[in-house]
């Protein structure tokens, strides 16, 4: 849409996955973008990419931990006016009973998915309040709506998304500033390689028979949510691979 040529965006985790896809589309659109990540080198390598199938936007990288908040402050201060804000960057630990779970694990997702996500949105929010404009979209899960099994605390810190989602809705309710919620099922992503540590054999079997979703379809929902006229908010999404029908029930093709 025309509607982003020109907007600053800023998309957290934008090193892979749905991240990483977000910033091809938001670059396709015409927007300027602030990528953060830890890998600082994947997303200079994305930088030079976009820059060259895109001559007319801007492109700004940040080697960014979310969990770290001084940091998120810090660098945050450096990015100027944010006009979307997509709070990406999560992950999966295990696939463990939660008696299982290590504490390292635990923290991990809980400072990440939720922590994380608040560190960046403390960091942007008074701007987008002060100029009475912006859009923050964050990726929740379909794991925050209905739980599973071994996956306790991964469910929980997208449950929290889900919360300070609906939350945020209230508390910018006066202003123009949008708040919207996307909910994936089944991306093919890193992030079942991040789940089971790199073991490639269990993270491919997620995916076995099922065609899932991949970050492009994901960061097409997310520039269609963005790109809506300012009076529109589309406040929640659930997007399934069609053969998904709910958190842990998919059809594989024999
Ligand atoms: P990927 O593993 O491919 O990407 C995750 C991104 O998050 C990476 O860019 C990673 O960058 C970043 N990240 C992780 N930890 C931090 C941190 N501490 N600080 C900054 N960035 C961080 O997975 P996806 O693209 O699938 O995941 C993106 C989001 O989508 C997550 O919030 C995930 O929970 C959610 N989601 C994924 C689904 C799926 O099936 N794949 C389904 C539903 C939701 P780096 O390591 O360089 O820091
Ligand atoms: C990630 C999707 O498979 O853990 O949010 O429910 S899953």
């Amino acid at each position: 849409s025309s509607r982003l040529r020109g907007k600053n965006v800023l998309i957290t985790g934008a090193s892979s996955g749905i991240g990483e896809a977000c910033a091809r589309h938001f670059a396709q659109a015409g927007s300027n973008l602030l990528l953060a990540a830890r890998r600082k080198d994947r997303l200079e390598k994305l930088k030079k990419d976009l820059e060259s199938q895109h001559s007319q936007i801007k492109v700004s990288t940040f080697e960014l931990d979310v969990r770290n908040r001084a940091k998120v402050q810090a660098t945050a201060a450096t990015f100027g006016d944010v006009d979307v804000l997509v709070n990406n960057a999560g992950l999966v630990i295990g696939l463990e009973k939660l008696e299982d779970i290590t504490e390292e694990a635990m923290d991990t997702m809980i400072d990440t998915n939720v922590k994380g996500l608040v560190h960046v949105t403390q960091a942007v929010l008074p701007g987008m309040r002060a100029r009475d404009r912006g859009h923050i979209i964050n990726i929740g899960s379909v794991a925050g709506q209905q739980a599973y099994g071994n996956g306790s605390i991964y469910c929980g810190s997208k449950a929290a998304v889900a919360s300070i989602s609906k939350a945020l809705l209230f508390e910018t309710i006066d202003t123009a500033i949008r708040i919207s919620e996307i909910n994936p099922g089944m991306v093919e992503t890193e992030f079942s390689m991040v789940r089971f540590k790199g073991d490639k054999s269990k993270a491919d079997s997620v995916y076995k028979g099922v065609h899932p979703l991949d970050g492009n379809d994901i960061a097409e929902t997310v520039v269609f949510v963005a790109g809506r006229p300012e009076h529109v908010n589309i406040a929640e999404m659930l997007v399934f691979p069609t053969n998904q029908a709910a958190a842990t029930t998919v059809y594989r093709k024999p």
